[in-house]
């Protein structure tokens, strides 16, 4: 799977996607990501992409020709399954979202930055726009970084068998049960005994029953959709 990250910053995205599990899936093969600096496609000698915005206020607005520049040589060299504008008034991330996601070949992102993009480029080019939650980022780099995480974690081979997406919080519409590793007592507080037993079975149903009890604790939504569906995700 492919990302290329369009950015006024590229540098806020290169260490956070160079590192552990994504810099392995890069190694390996299975995902590529290219950051694209938008001011290789600014305007004039200053290599402009921003300007004041129409109307007012405070902010600058990138303008919409280096960006359509910059998509128009991308779209030139390979079809992109989907065009997304990472924006706080977008659709929320969510995990049925990332495992969708995941399944494409080739995702172009575009990160805005001061108050935003030009509408018009999100008329013309933009299928997809997607927020990281109800809270506002300074731009879209940091969310664009979530979201190849999020997704290039389920394609098939990042993870090994122990990590496996399978098990994670949010994978069957329930947050994880809580985990241990050594010594098995510390500072008086032990480690459940089912944990230690080596019974398979019992183990995991010992699993599953936390997973609900702390899904319906915590996040009493997630729980009444999972009641109702089993697994909300698919
Ligand atoms: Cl995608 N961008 C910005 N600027 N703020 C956000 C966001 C995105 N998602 C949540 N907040």
């Amino acid at each position: 799977m492919r990302f290329d990250i369009v950015t006024v910053l590229p540098e806020l995205l290169v260490s956070p996607l160079n590192h552990s599990i994504l810099k392995r899936a890069q190694e390996r093969g299975i995902l590529q990501v290219f950051v694209h600096d938008l001011r290789e496609y600014g305007l004039g000698r200053h290599r402009q992409v921003d300007d004041y915005p129409f109307g007012g206020g405070a902010g600058m607005v990138l303008r919409p020709e280096p960006l359509a520049a910059c998509i128009r040589h991308l779209q030139g060299e390979r079809v992109y399954d989907e065009v997304i504008y990472l924006t706080p008034d977008g659709k929320t991330l969510d995990q049925k979202l990332c495992n969708r996601l995941s399944l494409n070949e080739n995702l172009l992102l575009l990160c805005g930055h001061y108050k935003g993009i030009d509408e018009r480029i999100r008329q013309k080019f933009v299928t997809l726009e997607i927020s990281i939650g109800d809270y506002v980022l300074s731009g879209g780099e940091l969310a664009a970084a979530v979201l190849v995480d999020a997704v290039s974690r389920l394609l098939p081979g990042v993870l090994n068998d122990e990590t496996s997406a399978l098990f994670d919080s949010f994978q069957d519409g329930l947050l994880a049960p809580p985990v241990y590793t050594r010594p098995a007592e510390w500072e008086g507080m032990a480690v459940p005994e089912v944990l230690l037993s080596g019974h398979a079975k019992r183990i995991s149903e010992w699993q599953h029953e936390q997973s609900l009890e702390r899904t319906r604790l915590r996040r009493p939504d997630l729980y009444a959709r999972w009641q109702e569906s089993e697994n909300p995700n698919i």
